[in-house]
This record gives structure tokens, sequence and C-alpha cells, in this order.
């Protein structure tokens, strides 16, 4: 698998920095409350996302099933039995062959996902900085010899981090503004208040603003990208019919979804942060792939 010894210790660094990382989340979380769920894999229903992924399905039973892309809609469920939930949950998204170059996507990838009951996105926001804060400290302690083998010098940022409305970036950095923000600033950066037309149906749109939504991207520096993404959630059945139809999605594809809302979803938000972005940022890689034994890029075939 790997020719040289050097190229086994270099990803056998990465490996153990992966692991480190995903042992420094859980213990943050575990310490704020939060309860553990196994992930949900195939579904009747999964997040739609806007952009052009193809449908991952299986036949089963009679019935078809998604591939999760995300277990958005399982979250907003799960925060109605414990008040705190998180699961480091697989994600499967059929990308476009040439996101193979983005150095950020894989077709199978893991993200940490959680979501809590009656949250608000200040209060996910704060969350999310002291995860990432806790997280870096941790690894910088516990994988120093790992990092300096990679030739990383991590810094590890200061509270609170800036923030651009989604309109205040796009004026200042353009229409790219993800990519150059992200390679302009030195510390991660939030990028809140998307507008309605540009994100999926279930985060919730502000009551007093209208068409702006009650969401957050956080950015790593360094050029590395997005960190997390995520919001307050829609969870009213009134509101959630609207907004999906308002997108122009099929109404009976999200039944289920409905069904539940109409029984009574809580208040809730959440994020999810990607972990091989995550290491990919910690470890300073080129490209995500680096970050898995058995990575799934976009457009290419594999061994095992
Ligand atoms: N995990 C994201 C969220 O919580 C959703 C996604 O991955 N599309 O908002």
């Amino acid at each position: 698998m790997f020719v040289s010894d050097r190229e086994r210790e270099r990803k056998a660094a990465i490996l153990k920095v992966g692991s480190e990382v995903i042992w420094a989340a859980r213990e943050f979380l575990q310490n704020e409350g939060f309860v553990e769920l196994l992930p949900v894999i195939v579904a009747p229903l999964t997040d739609p996302l806007r952009h052009n992924t193809d449908r991952a399905v299986i036949e089963a039973y009679g019935g078809h099933w998604h591939l999760t892309r995300s277990m958005i809609f399982h979250k907003q469920a799960a925060v109605s039995v414990c008040a705190k939930i998180f699961s480091f949950s697989p994600n499967i998204r059929v990308e476009p062959p040439d996101w193979k170059e983005t150095g950020r996507h894989l077709w199978e990838f893991v993200q940490l996902d959680l979501e809590v009951r009656n949250g608000s996105r200040e209060e996910l926001m704060d969350l999310g900085e002291r995860f990432l804060v806790h997280v870096l400290s941790r690894v910088k302690e516990q994988c120093w010899a790992e990092l300096e083998a990679l030739g990383r010098e991590l810094p590890v940022p200061k509270r609170p981090f800036p923030a651009f409305t989604y309109h205040e970036a796009r004026r200042r950095f353009g229409e790219v503004f993800e990519v150059k923000l992200s390679q302009e600033v030195e510390t991660p950066v939030w990028i809140i208040d998307f507008p309605i037309d540009v994100r999926e149906f279930y985060d919730r749109e502000d009551p007093k603003r209208p068409g702006i939504l009650l969401d957050m991207d956080l950015l790593y520096p360094e050029g590395y990208g997005e960190a997390l993404s995520g919001g307050e959630r829609e969870y009213l059945p009134e509101r959630i019919r609207k907004r999906i139809e308002l997108q122009g999605l099929d109404l009976a594809q999200f039944q289920g979804l409905l069904a539940l809302a109409e029984k009574g979803l809580p208040p809730s938000a959440g994020f999810g942060i990607g972990i091989e972005r995550l290491v990919r940022y910690v470890c300073g890689l080129p490209h995500v792939a680096e970050t898995r034994l058995f990575p799934r890029v976009p457009g290419e075939l594999s061994l095992i």
C-alpha cells in the first residue's frame, strides 16, 4: 500500500493525530453533557442538499432507502429524547468527479453532527469555538511529535472569532468570498445570516428579518476553507412546508419529517463539523484524502 517507510510513517503520524482529534472531541462533548448516538446509515429520507450531488439509494424490503447525506432530520427528532446529542456520522455524497481537485471533498466522509434542544445560534457558536480550542490544544499536547514530523506549527486561536454577515463578506471579498476570506484571515472566522435562497430549507428564517437565516459557517484560516456549518432549525410544520415549497421540492418526499413535525419537534440548533477537514487543517495537508487510510476520492476507483 505504501512504497516507502517514509510514506508509511507519514500516514501513521496523520492517523495518530486523527485518532487524538476524535478522542478530544468526545471528551469535550461528554463534559458538556452530550449523549453520543450511533449513526444512521440508511433512511427513507435524508438531507436534500442544494448542490448537485447524485442520489445514492438502495432498495430493501420493498422500499427505497437513502444513504445518509447528513443526519439533520434524525438530529431534530433525537433532541426530543435527549437534550444534547452528537454522532460521528458517515455521509455518502456522490459528488462530481472534478471535485477531487478541491482538496476538501471525499464522497464518503465523517461529520461530527450535533444538536441542542432549545439551543440558539449564538450558544452553538460559543460551543463551536470552545470545541475547536479544546481539540487543537489537546492535539498539540498529545501529538507534538507527530505535528513536528509533519512540519506543522499549529496555532491555537483566541476567542471570540471574528464574524461577518454573508452580505458583508460578499461586499468585501467578492463572490468567492469563502476562498478569499479563508486565505486572508489568521484565525477561524464566522459567516452568519445567509440569505434564504442559498441554503437548505431546514435552517430557520429569522422571524424579525424575513429572508435572513439564523445560521452560520465557520471557515478555517490559511485557505483551508469551511470547517463547520449549522444553525437554528425550522421546527413548526407549517413553516417547514412553506420552506420546502419555496425551494420547489416535492412535499411528498418529506412526508416523514412533516409527520414528525405535526406530532411536535422541539426547537433546536446544531452544526456538523467534517472530521477529515479538521484533521487536514490540524496536520496542514493539501488534500483530505491524506487523512484516511481508505479514502473515497470523487471520480477515483479503489482496490479495497
Ligand atoms: N450537519 C449540517 C447541519 O447540522 C447539515 C449538513 O451537513 N448539510 O446543519
